[in-house]
């Protein structure tokens, strides 16, 4: 007895202590010993055949059922239809999933996409460096040279597969910074072979151009997009893409935006220069995602937040019907916590998708552990995801053995997946889907790493940036607190004292109708919500307005008590979470993952009182100053 529970201890041991190394993603299934799978002959069947232990599975097509839906059911043997070989895929996954999770499948019910378009963005460049990557080197671009390397297939089938398990069927190659070296020939011999990769996977490819191609590589000396010559430039380009990849997806373009070339260098609208892309993709059914991401341009000194519905709320209705609008979700650029974006209110004649950010460029990069799940939720409380045609999640993914660098930054992966195919989900029930999948069903460790990722998102704002302050973050890298900084040869919406004015009397900006009126933009049951400092959320006060230090807040404490109380609470969180993931998580998972985890868990409770020291430092030199606080 004493013998065999040893035993039994020892293979417990090293079951657990089996070193992981995050690669396999959430997709750490056994393999099964020759699954009994029939029917079609497909990558499902594939995938069956390799993991699903327990009943025959039998494969069919359903000409009835919706694109890319399927429909699984347990009579005599479990079948799944589908109309497409796609749809069968994401059936296979699914009930792949519910060998860990039984609720992963509803017998019996058509399972289908909500959006139509569910894509990841990936800000790549040719040289494989990632913007805003903190993973490690692009998986799909290596040395800029005439000649880009080759590619690495295994590594792109693995991609692949992960994308599919979660139903995304669209990537963006590279970066919206785009080389127009993208559309040489030799480049699209490369995007032909990804594509080839990812197509069985129910996954097409999209570019970001750069606007001024016509003229770096078809040698014109313009890229008006009125230029017949032009015209012909990009007619001529779409028709080389599609003869080599016939099923291309279509361009991602940001214009006239920080730097970027577009049709406003030749007094064009950005409806002439999206359309004229529309023009030429439109034989071949390609669409064009044109971001809403501008300011500086057009409507300089405007307050930043304002420039997009001010840009395009007159162009709405000029647009082909082979174009979307892409819009950040927040107006100002992938902050902790932003308001939505008008421009979901304003633009009603122009199919929208909203750009969601997965790589944590302003949430602590690949150091901190941060769910973003509740803030996208949050998003979609105020835009209805009825109202998009797509969604598209700009990347966290490298070439890191673990994809994404922190292995929780994994479940942001998986999370926007997750939502894009069915946006009413809960952040909780995906955060337990994914720790099931990815580390431990175990309740102890379930328990508390769902409610550990759940309050992760609120802990970053408050250590970072609360009560509605906003990019106070250090210069260009993004990561850490510069709630001084104000360099003035940079643009001003580029400077954190510009966006909270502290004075030794109050903290803010005031975007309400006595101030910038940014809160005009908002439908006007909301903008009456934010205009009004008595009803804004205090959760977005210093966003939308001006505040003395000794405003009441309504928990009875002054502004700036507020402030150092949620700048601390923010601390406090990284700590106790450090603490449980430390002392009490380690016995659940693997050594390796814990280990990295800890480690990054360790940096982040660093970084965040870093973030409240400097902070409430700065603040505090005018708060404790004032003659408000006293
Ligand atoms: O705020 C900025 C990011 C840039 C990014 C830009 C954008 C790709 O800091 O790195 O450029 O947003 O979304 O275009």
């Amino acid at each position: 007895m004493r013998r065999l529970s040893t035993l039994f201890l020892f293979l417990l041991f090293v079951s657990i202590a089996k070193a992981e190394d995050g690669s396999q993603l959430w997709l750490r299934y056994q393999l099964a010993n020759e699954a009994n799978v029939s029917g079609i002959e497909c990558l499902a069947a594939e995938e069956l055949k390799k993991f699903h232990i327990g009943k025959e599975v039998k494969l069919a097509l359903n000409a009835n059922l919706p694109e890319e839906s399927y429909l699984i059911s347990d009579e005599d043997g479990i079948s799944i239809q589908a109309k497409d070989k796609q749809g069968l895929l994401y059936g296979a996954y699914a009930l792949l999933r519910s060998q860990y999770i039984p609720s992963a499948v509803h017998m019996g019910q058509i399972e289908k996409p909500f959006f139509k378009l569910r894509i990841l963005n990936h800000w790549d460049n040719l040289d494989g460096s990632i913007e805003r990557g903190y993973a490690g080197k692009s998986i799909f671009w290596d040395l800029d040279d005439d000649q880009p390397k080759a590619i690495d297939s295994r590594l792109i089938t693995e991609y692949a597969r992960a994308n599919a398990s979660i139903g995304i069927n669209g990537t963006v190659l590279n970066n919206v910074n785009a080389s127009p070296r993208i559309l040489s020939a030799p480049y699209i011999q490369k995007v032909k072979e990804i594509a080839a990769i990812l197509r069985p996977y129910g996954i097409k490819v999209y570019l970001s151009i750069n606007f001024a191609s016509s003229m770096a590589l078809g040698k014109l000396k313009t890229a008006d997009p009125l230029d017949k010559r032009v015209q012909a430039w990009w007619k001529a380009k779409a028709k080389e893409i599609y003869s080599q990849i016939p099923d291309f997806g279509g361009f991602l373009v940001k214009a006239n935006s920080e730097g970027q070339p577009g049709p406003g260098d030749y007094h064009r609208t950005h409806a002439e220069g999206a359309n004229m892309l529309a023009d030429a993709l439109k034989p071949y059914k390609g669409i064009v995602m044109w971001r809403c991401f501008v300011y500086g341009a057009n409507h300089k000194g405007e307050d930043r937040v304002k420039q997009a519905v001010s840009e395009f709320k007159p162009l709405d209705g000029q647009f082909r019907d082979n174009v979307i609008l892409q819009t950040k979700n927040g107006p100002l650029d992938f902050q902790p916590r932003e308001p939505y974006s008008p421009v979901f209110d304003q633009i009603k004649q122009t199919p929208n998708m909203v750009e969601l950010q997965i790589t944590q460029e302003y949430l602590g990069q690949s150091r901190h552990l941060v769910y973003l799940a509740p803030m996208w939720k949050e998003f979609f409380q105020y835009v209805s995801p009825y109202s998009m045609k797509g969604i598209a999640g700009v990347a966290n993914i490298g070439k890191d053995r673990n994809w994404c660098g922190h292995h929780f930054s994994q479940a942001n992966w998986y999370a926007y997946g997750r939502l894009a195919w069915n946006p009413t989900l809960t952040s909780t029930e995906i955060a337990n889907e994914w720790l099931q999948l990815t580390f431990s069903k175990v309740p102890g460790f379930l328990d508390a790493m769902t409610k550990i990722m759940l309050e992760s998102r609120e802990a970053c704002v408050d250590y970072m940036m609360p009560l509605g302050l906003h990019h106070i973050f250090k210069f260009d890298h993004h990561y850490g607190p510069e709630p001084n900084g104000f360099i003035a040869r940079y643009p001003l919406e580029w400077c954190p004292v510009y966006y909270h004015k502290a004075n030794q009397d109050s903290v803010g900006f005031n975007r309400s109708s006595t101030g910038t009126n940014a809160t005009s933009q908002y439908r006007p049951e909301i903008g009456k919500i934010y205009d009004d400092i008595n009803t804004c959320p205090e959760n977005l006060l210093l966003w939308f307005h001006r505040v003395p230090w000794n405003y009441r807040m309504k928990d009875g404490s002054t502004l700036w008590e507020s402030l150092q109380y949620h700048y601390n609470k923010g601390v406090t969180w990284t700590e106790d979470a450090h603490n449980i993931w430390h002392n009490k998580m380690r016995h659940y998972i693997d050594q390796q993952r814990w280990q990295e985890v800890d480690q990054r868990m360790e940096h982040q409770v660093q970084n965040a009182r870093e973030w409240r020291d400097v902070c409430l430092k700065y603040f505090g030199s005018f708060a404790e100053k004032s003659t408000t606080t006293k």
